[in-house]
């Protein structure tokens, strides 16, 4: 069997709500305080997961967290009881209780940054958890995601784990979201491409004006170190600052690469030609020869790339060597991107199929169908290795829906945040799931 890129999708939480939290994500900004559906979110999410293991890839999942985060309400000062804690929070500081329950965790393209085994030092699959210090309710995420992603990654012959970087903004690292691998077939040596946001310590980098860059040069270099890469295989590139400040809060809202191609807008690159001319050279020295597609802004401006999510799609290689490009369906909606995706599949290009997915929930919240995945390229012998469980099968789709009907809310506003039995709510579902994903206690509740 070859090797494979496995995407690995967040289950949605059973907290799914609109906190408005992410200063610079222009969709979160702007529907702060809706009305949120967490069980429409997580079967939006697993139906996308079944449709992609329905035409034939391999499809893994990772776990939602455990919110209310109480725990981190305890280092800020809560005290009490657990149903103490959250009613003290939500009298005291309601923004530091929407912010210790949030779902985002579902957003696994910043749950860490993954290098296969064909491009590291010691041929082992490296895993650096995204310390998402740029926003605080996304910064308690890593301890639980390293957890869950050891418990799923466990075999440590094939596979090795990194904790986060120092938590200081200094080394801001967002993920897999700021990371894309061009490589001429998924299981040659690649070409590892860190798009960072600003240099922390370089103060010569220009900087974006308004929203903030998460990702640093710094962080960035630290996780190609980490992960053993060879210098000649890694290229960095720093995102246009201009785009940050529209609302390009990570690189993939705005790029994405899969095999030889990397489908990008025009203004997505500061120095655009010579990253792409060092990604080209730097692709052909291991055999591979770089297919950029870049879309103008003539025919589709960055404001539509940020409503639409365009280039927040996955680029799936399919059997007969073609790409799929899985979007959401606000690219329907707007015909400028709608058009542009008909133009490009008449060229004869490499990518021949679009399909569009109802993602609205977490849409909302900026998410598209590239936030909801970690990208993991597996040889058969490491996605033999795997924790089995956490592979969708027809079956486990049926037990995942069940468990969502049974457990989830059909409504969510901030006021119910406050209420104590979302939290037991939460413990009772996570506690099943991890007997269904035979994750082990990979939760702090489940801790001893
Ligand atoms: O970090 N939204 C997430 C969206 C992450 C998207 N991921 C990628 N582009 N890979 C974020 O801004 C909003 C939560 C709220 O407002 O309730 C949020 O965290």
């Amino acid at each position: 069997m070859k090797t494979r890129e496995v995407n690995f999708d967040g289950l949605v939480g059973p907290t799914h709500n609109y906190g408005g939290l992410s200063y610079g994500n222009v969709a979160s900004q702007s529907n702060s305080q809706l009305n949120s559906n967490p069980r429409e979110a997580a079967l939006q999410g697993l139906a996308k997961m079944k449709a992609l293991m329905d035409l034939g890839f391999t499809q893994g999942l990772i776990a939602p967290q455990e919110r209310p985060d109480v725990d981190s309400l305890r280092r800020l000062g809560f005290s009490g009881s657990d149903a103490q804690v959250i009613e003290k929070a939500a009298r005291q500081d309601m923004p530091l209780l929407a912010a210790s329950c949030s779902a985002s965790s579902m957003w696994v393209a910043n749950a860490a940054t993954v290098s296969p085994s064909a491009d590291t030092h010691d041929g082992r699959v490296h895993f650096t958890v995204a310390n998402l210090n740029c926003k605080y309710h996304r910064s308690i995420e890593h301890p639980t995601t390293s957890r869950v992603l050891q418990a799923m990654f466990a075999d440590p012959r094939y596979f090795a784990h990194h904790a986060a970087l120092p938590a200081v903004a200094q080394f801001g690292d967002e993920g897999a979201a700021n990371h894309t691998r061009l490589c001429r077939d998924h299981g040659q040596p690649g070409v590892e491409f860190f798009v960072y946001g600003r240099s922390a310590f370089d103060t010569r980098y220009p900087a974006p004006q308004k929203y903030p860059a998460r990702q640093t040069l710094e962080a960035s270099s630290a996780v190609a170190r980490l992960h053993g890469l060879n210098a000649s295989q890694v290229v960095f590139g720093q995102q246009n600052p201009a785009v940050i400040d529209q609302g390009v809060f990570h690189n993939d809202v705005i790029a994405v690469g899969n095999g030889e191609v990397l489908f990008h807008h025009e203004d997505a690159f500061l120095h655009s030609k010579t990253v792409l001319r060092e990604l080209q050279d730097k692709l052909a020295r291991v055999g591979g020869h770089l297919q950029a597609i870049c879309v103008p802004r003539a025919e589709v401006g960055v404001e539509d790339a940020v409503r639409s999510y365009l280039f927040n799609s996955q680029l799936l290689t399919c059997d007969d060597g073609s790409m799929l490009l899985i979007v959401p369906q606000e690219c329907q909606a707007n015909p400028r991107v709608w058009n542009y995706l008909q133009a490009l599949l008449s060229q004869g290009g490499p990518i021949r199929q679009v399909r569009a997915f109802d993602l609205k929930q977490s849409m909302r919240n900026g998410g598209g169908p590239a936030c909801l995945r970690l990208r993991v390229v597996l040889t058969a012998q490491e996605l033999a290795a795997i924790n089995p469980a956490v592979i969708l099968s027809d079956s486990l789709y049926g037990v995942l829906t069940d468990w969502v009907a049974k457990h989830y809310r059909d409504r969510m506003h901030e006021r119910d945040l406050a209420d104590p039995q979302l939290l037991i709510e939460c413990r009772t579902a996570l506690d099943e799931l991890t007997q269904i994903l035979k994750l082990g206690a990979v939760y702090p509740f489940q801790q001893i």
